[in-house]
């Protein structure tokens, strides 16, 4: 297996929402190219690029129509082959965003799928006799109602765990299987290095349970022979996008010897702040459980796996209105959570926009929200006539995806320097949260970050070096990497409140990172420390 994520820095790009060179309002390849110095100058080595392929567009993408091409919206194929270029010149490798669990209605596969039960495609996708004359079981899709559509046409049922325009492809078909692996080769054969694979432990169903879910029991054979096909020959880096898993399953789906993928993203600390994981269900953070959670998945993946960091993606509102203290100590917290998350052991991945550490935009009306999810759940909660319009924003506000989907604040001119057209989604460019203001500023959280990024890479400690919790109460935490005789200590204040140094707090090291520019006498409000000692 291929050994270099484990000194990859992820930067993640929306491409509807990087930069707009035509004046459409859409974001598109060749801003990214405009882009390429800047993404360098984070200190990241490489991109995820989130499906720029075509698509009807019904969830931005994540319904593909043409594995093979690029969307006329972002651009040609020679461009992505520029910006391929671009990226390996300035030696940033690219990942892909590999979206098989489904794919629109509009591909041809499931053109010609739903036109007869004898189509060669019928098998394509997976159909049922209605039951009862109803829908084949209880499974509801993840964007609100039933998974199961009915399709006049033939009279049967297909299944979809997200949108009714994103039918689940059939992986039990060995004819989907060998196109999947196929078209991971085009790619792969073009130069790209990897992929970030969406809901990837759907791909194998469990019809026994109850509720709608993946890790079938063919999930192992499915990606072990991708792998073999088309991922281990190129020495691609894979890392699965798993909700729910414990660290146990990441292990059976990432270990060395298993040759399936080469890490999965973990979640858990992200379902914090939530009722029950629901998103539209705002609860008071567990800061400790935070930090626990964060080192649970550590111990849990080190004998033979790595782990990867990550606070948002474009699923997600802005970690700082989410975890942070955005009224009062917007650069501390910001800067803290960054401490706290990428000084651990795994591959750091960053959001677009997370290095100028943004918050959520506001927005004022559900005419604002473009988001599927959103829009579905709105009606869905709105249904029930239990909230005012008023509490469903509110709700609205503090879960939707869209929170993280409003365009780069590049500068504060128009739009935030995002478009010179209309843009799609709202834009929100706030005074000092632009790239232009904190590029050359200091004290900005982008500096920061790429202060912490040198760090990481020069120091072996926090490279690969064992990790250790050491304290984790009263909203302090203090944990170590050792490597090589070395020890860094990691050190946060999790915390609006001054808090005394815990006893395990090291006497006598240097400052490496500080969000302060004081000594260390005393934990300062959302103060965070990386200290060295011998
Ligand atoms: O997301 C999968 C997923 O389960 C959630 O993160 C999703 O955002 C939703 O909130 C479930 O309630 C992936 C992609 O990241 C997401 O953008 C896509 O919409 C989804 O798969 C379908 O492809
Ligand atoms: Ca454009």
């Amino acid at each position: 297996m291929e050994q270099w994520h484990k000194e990859a820095v992820v930067y993640q790009i929306y491409p509807k929402s990087y930069l707009d060179t035509n004046g459409d309002g859409i974001g598109d390849l060749r801003g990214i190219i405009d882009k390429l110095d800047y993404i360098k100058s984070l200190g990241v080595n490489t991109v995820w690029l989130s499906p720029c392929y075509p698509s009807p567009g019904d969830d931005n993408g994540y319904d593909i129509s043409d594995y093979r091409g690029i969307a006329a919206e972002y651009g040609t194929l020679e461009e992505f082959k520029e910006l391929l270029e671009g990226m390996h010149s300035r030696g940033i490798r690219l990942l892909m965003d590999l979206v098989v669990n489904h794919t629109s209605d509009e591909h041809e596969w499931f053109v010609e799928s739903r036109k007869s039960r004898d189509n060669p495609y019928r098998d394509y996708y997976i159909w049922r006799d209605p039951v009862d004359g109803k829908e084949p079981n209880g499974w509801t899709a993840a964007f609100g109602g039933s998974a199961w559509e009915y399709d006049e046409t033939t009279g049967q049922y297909y299944l979809h765990l997200f949108s009714k325009k994103q039918p689940d492809l059939n992986w039990e078909n060995p004819k989907v299987r060998q196109e999947i692996a196929d078209m991971i080769n085009y790619w792969l054969d073009m130069g790209v290095d990897g992929f970030r694979c969406d809901v990837i432990n759907n791909i194998s169903k469990d019809f026994t349970r109850p509720y709608a879910g993946g890790n079938g029991p063919r999930l192992h054979e499915f990606l072990h022979e991708l792998h073999v096909k088309a991922l281990e020959p190129h020495k691609a880096l894979t890392v699965g996008e798993t909700w729910g898993l414990s660290p146990k399953q990441a292990l059976d789906l990432t270990g060395e010897a298993r040759g399936e993928l080469t890490m999965t993203f973990q979640f858990e600390h992200l379902l914090l702040g939530r009722v029950g994981g629901d998103k539209f269900d705002p609860e008071p953070l567990d800061k400790k459980a935070f930090v626990d959670i964060l080192a649970k998945w550590e111990e849990g993946l080190k004998e033979d796996s790595y782990p990867v960091l990550v606070m948002e993606n474009h699923d997600q509102p802005r970690a700082l209105s989410r975890f942070g203290d955005r009224e009062k100590y917007p650069y501390e917290s910001a800067t803290m959570l960054a401490a706290l998350l990428y000084g651990m052991r795994g591959v750091p991945f960053i959001y677009q926009g997370q290095e100028l550490g943004l918050h959520d935009p506001t927005f004022r009306s559900l005419e604002e929200y473009r988001d599927i999810e959103t829009l579905n759940a709105y009606a869905e909660l709105k249904a029930t006539g239990k909230w005012t319009d008023e509490e469903l924003l509110a709700k609205m506000q503090y879960g939707s995806r869209d929170c993280g989907r409003v365009p780069m604040p590049w500068n504060n001119e128009k739009e935030g320097g995002f478009t010179t057209g209309t843009p799609w989604i709202k834009t929100q460019a706030d005074p000092g949260y632009t790239v232009a203001e904190q590029e050359n500023d200091p004290k900005s959280v982008l500096n920061f970050y790429r202060k912490l990024f040198e760090l990481r890479k020069n120091i072996p400690a926090l490279a690969d070096g064992e990790f250790k919790l050491l304290w984790n109460e009263d909203d302090v935490s203090v944990y170590t990497r050792t490597a090589e005789g070395i020890t860094v200590y990691v050190v946060c204040n999790f915390s609006a409140e001054k808090k005394d140094l815990p006893d395990c707090f090291p006497r006598g090291g240097a400052i490496l990172l500080n969000n302060y520019d004081n000594e260390k006498e005393w934990l300062r409000p959302y103060q965070a420390l990386w200290i060295k000692t011998k």
